[in-house]
């Protein structure tokens, strides 16, 4: 079975995508099985770009097929922040949140979305970026306790309840990790020739 680094620390992450890519014939190894991994300082200037970093990096160092993501939360009236800063707009989950629900104060344009790009790497290049979307609106105040990070304040188009307050199997339906997952596994499966050949090599 060919093994896929699944570079990152956010253990909320990781358990999405083990959820995510269970029924695929893949072996997801996490950045944990490998000692004295240091993360790349994520300098790109757009979601693709720090995505690539990552996974790059990561299939360098560990000699395997590797992916990694850059995700975060566009919203409108805040000129789509805090965008690649979401993992940095404050020091924890709900300093985030608050922060972003004191900049929209009362302004009734509330539209958001959560933005996932997935980047694959091996033989000492990225291979492809995938990039997944969801669309919905900020609410007034925290719902729910699933999920992480901006979860209990984003309620997506179509749903009464906010990501923290849908299942882990709900949002894996419809969040933008699942629509990057999915470009993604359709990519390998289409190209999978060239794929087995280069996760053969390691
Ligand atoms: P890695 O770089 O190690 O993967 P990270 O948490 O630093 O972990 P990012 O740089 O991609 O990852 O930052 C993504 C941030 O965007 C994340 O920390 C959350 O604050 C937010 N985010 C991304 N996806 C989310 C989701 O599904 N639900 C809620 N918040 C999310």
């Amino acid at each position: 079975m060919a093994q896929l680094v699944a570079a990152t620390y956010n253990m909320h992450k990781l358990e999405e995508y083990k959820e995510l890519l269970a029924d695929q014939n893949i072996e997801i190894v996490s950045l944990n099985d490998y000692s004295g991994y240091e993360e790349p300082e994520e300098n790109g200037k757009n979601f693709a770009e720090n995505a690539s970093i990552k996974a790059l990096e990561a299939a360098n160092y560990c000699d395997t097929p590797s992916f990694a993501d850059d995700s975060g939360l566009e919203v409108e009236a805040l000129d789509n922040a805090p965008g690649i800063y979401s993992a940095r707009y404050a020091e924890n989950d709900e300093a985030r949140i608050a922060r972003i629900l004191k900049e929209l104060g009362d302004n009734p344009n509330r539209r958001a979305r959560f933005v996932c790009v997935i980047a694959i790497a091996a033989n000492g290049e990225v291979i492809e970026t995938f990039r997944g979307e969801v669309n919905g609106v900020i609410i007034d105040a925290p719902r729910g306790d699933n999920g992480f990070g901006y979860d209990p304040i984003f309620l997506p188009d179509g749903y009464d309840k906010t990501f923290a307050e849908l299942s882990a199997e709900e949002k894996n339906k419809i969040s933008h990790r699942a629509k990057a997952v999915a470009k993604a596994i359709g990519f390998v499966e289409e190209e999978m020739g060239i794929l087995d050949d280069e996760f053969d090599d390691f």
